[in-house]
């Protein structure tokens, strides 16, 4: 197919989402609708630009039929097609904001159109203030309230994401105040628990009766700026570091059901409450319940998530994977694997020192290496190409391996290794010689300059890189920050196939903004057959605790602890560091 290198994925699933929308408004058939929201889905989670591949290879992505994929070439010529542009101008754009609105979606905001003629959110917050809406069919006093705290929130929303690392960082904190505050049980939900790379708001649930009570001291919590709803049920804060955080309060005997819906995603509820209606059940926030009991009085399940998922047939799904990306097939079939978690970690290998960028020195690390409970670490440093990070040269690189074993006999209990991160040139020549890299214990190749070659051009460099045998792990591989710099292009196909060839491990970055491989590309990875490494690329001590980010990108990929080499022993790791170099050659 000839589209457009400009056009990406996520461009495109927007569309068909948008499109997914627009349908609904038009209360066209349920199942057109459907199409078109799995195709988004489809599509986002690709790890492949679907612009550039053959039709043949597009139809064979689940999700993705002729109609859809007829659409493809179209967007390419001209960003969208016809059909898309047609039923766009048939609604006002104000109106796709007001599906949005909390508790409102495209069936209601049609009704609230063609009833009271409300296409922008200044008309709707007008009509719900005048009262008007409550009398309409299906929609009651209840739903106007809702509607005008929805309208609220959205207009007082931030739309700057935060990084996951940082949600979390903060949603802890208040997990703590509201420990203290005498409330139970006090969890986190939404994108933050399935550990999205970056967070829209903090969604926190919390045991306790809605008596208002509650609601009202959560608002005066010392990390809240201000408040912007309370309700018996539900606090909506903007913290003084500007986040909005949702707090809920739940009654223990629902709380599975509540934290099943709050974490979501939508689109894994949707499938979950399709798989509940075909039991002759009905899923909600309050519980699952068998549809004869009309007014849902006695739940089959509603306290955990376990039970839910029991009820329904389902092994219970890691939130990491609720993304309606097949887990709710794994999970029919009871096939989803056991996920990764820190404690299959064993130590680190990417990390910097205060002899070249980073802050602490080799005691420091060490001793936080200690109380990560690691068995081993790997301590790295730049080469001398990265000039501004006062990289190594080999000699220096030697000097200091000398000083890292004197300063690793102060800790007995944990086992060392000099790693290198080898800075990849343009021409993709390593810095350092073959002789040289041969007297290293662990090399870690990375890009570091001129990141927006031509993918033919940079997939060529990185090809090259790989051909030394001693290139051991490939680090941050698309040179992407997230919200700073896009990521490279380059053939992930043949840069896998190629690592392959010499079993060349491909590391997920724990810094926050970096997540590189994604979830996508690490799942991509496996699939291909290679190796998977999780590193902090620390540059202080302290941030050796981002391998916990890493372990969530990990598990987004569905990686098991065998998957990731940090969970071989010190002894097992150097093996392979040594096999690989005499194989890889
Ligand atoms: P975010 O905040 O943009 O990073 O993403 P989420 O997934 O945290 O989204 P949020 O905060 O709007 O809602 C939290 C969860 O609550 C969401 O993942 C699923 C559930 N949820 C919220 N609103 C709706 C809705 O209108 N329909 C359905 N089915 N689920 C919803
Ligand atoms: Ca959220
Ligand atoms: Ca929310």
């Amino acid at each position: 197919m000839s589209l457009g290198k400009s056009i990406t994925n996520s461009y495109i699933s927007d569309i068909f989402a948008e499109m997914a929308v627009l349908l609904e408004l038009a209360h066209e058939n349920p199942f057109r609708v459907r199409a078109y929201q799995k195709a988004a889905l489809a599509i986002e989670g690709l790890s492949e630009n679907i612009a550039s591949m053959p039709v043949e290879k597009i139809l064979k992505i689940p999700g993705i039929g002729k109609g859809i994929a007829s659409h493809l070439e179209e967007i390419a010529g001209k960003g969208a097609f016809s059909e898309f542009e047609k039923l766009k101008k048939r609604f006002p754009k104000g109106l796709l904001d007001i599906v949005n609105v909390q508790g409102i979606g495209a069936k209601r905001a049609r009704a609230l159109y063609d009833k009271l003629g409300i296409d922008s959110m200044e008309k709707l917050m007008k009509k719900a203030m005048a009262g008007e809406i409550r009398n309409l069919d299906g929609f009651g006093e209840k739903i106007e309230q809702n509607i005008i705290l929805g309208v609220k929130e959205a207009s007082e929303r931030k739309t700057d994401r935060i990084l996951y690392w940082n949600a979390r960082l903060i949603a802890e904190e208040i997990l703590r105040e509201i420990r203290s505050s005498g409330f139970g049980n006090p969890v986190y939900a939404g994108s933050l628990r399935r550990g999205k790379e970056t967070i829209g708001d903090i969604d926190i649930l919390c045991n306790g009766r809605p008596d208002g009570v509650l609601a009202e001291k959560l608002s005066k919590l010392s990390c809240v700026e201000r408040t912007l709803s309370t309700g018996p049920t539900k606090v909506s804060v903007i913290l003084k570091k500007g986040v909005q955080v949702d707090i809920r309060i739940i009654p223990e005997e629902s709380f599975g059901a509540a934290l099943c819906y709050f974490t979501g995603s939508k689109e894994h509820n949707v499938l979950l409450r399709e798989i509940a209606l075909k039991k002759g059940f009905t899923l909600n926030e309050y519980g699952l319940f068998r549809i004869s009991d009309k007014k849902q009085k006695k739940p089959i399940a509603s306290g955990t998530e376990e039970e839910i998922y029991r009820a329904l047939g389902l092994q219970f799904i890691p939130p990491e994977l609720r993304e309606a990306r097949g887990e709710l097939e794994l999970a029919a079939k009871k096939t989803i694997p056991e996920l990764v978690s820190a404690s299959d970690v064993k130590g680190d290998i990417h990390n910097h020192t205060n002899l070249t960028d980073g802050k602490s020195s080799f005691e420091e690390m060490l001793e936080k290496a200690v109380s990560m409970g690691w068995e081993w670490i790997f301590i790295g440093d730049h080469t001398l190409s990265l000039g501004v990070a006062h990289g190594l040269d080999y000699a220096r690189y030697a000097e200091t391996k000398k000083t890292l074993e004197k300063a690793s006999a102060k800790f007995p209990r944990i086992k060392t290794g000099r790693s290198i991160e080898m800075d990849i040139l343009k021409t993709g020549d390593l810095d350092f010689s073959h002789e040289e890299l041969e007297k290293t214990d662990l090399v870690i190749g990375a890009v570091h300059s001129s990141l927006r070659m031509k993918e033919e051009e940079m997939t060529r460099r990185i090809l090259k890189a790989m051909t030394s045998p001693c290139l051991d792990v490939m680090a941050h591989l698309s040179g992407r920050m997230i919200g700073k710099r896009e990521p490279s292009n380059i053939n992930y196909d043949m840069i896998f196939e190629e690592a392959l060839r010499h079993d060349i491990a491909f590391e997920i970055n724990g810094q926050p903004d970096r997540q590189d491989l994604t979830d996508v590309y690490a799942r991509k990875a496996k699939e291909t057959g290679l190796k998977i490494i999780l590193s902090t690329d620390s540059h202080s001590a302290q941030q050796l605790e981002y391998m916990n980010m890493a372990v969530v990108v990990a598990r987004r990929a569905g990686l098991t602890g065998k998957d990731v080499l940090n969970s071989l022993s010190y002894e097992e790791f150097r093996e392979w560091i040594s096999e690989r170099r005499k194989t890889a050659g």
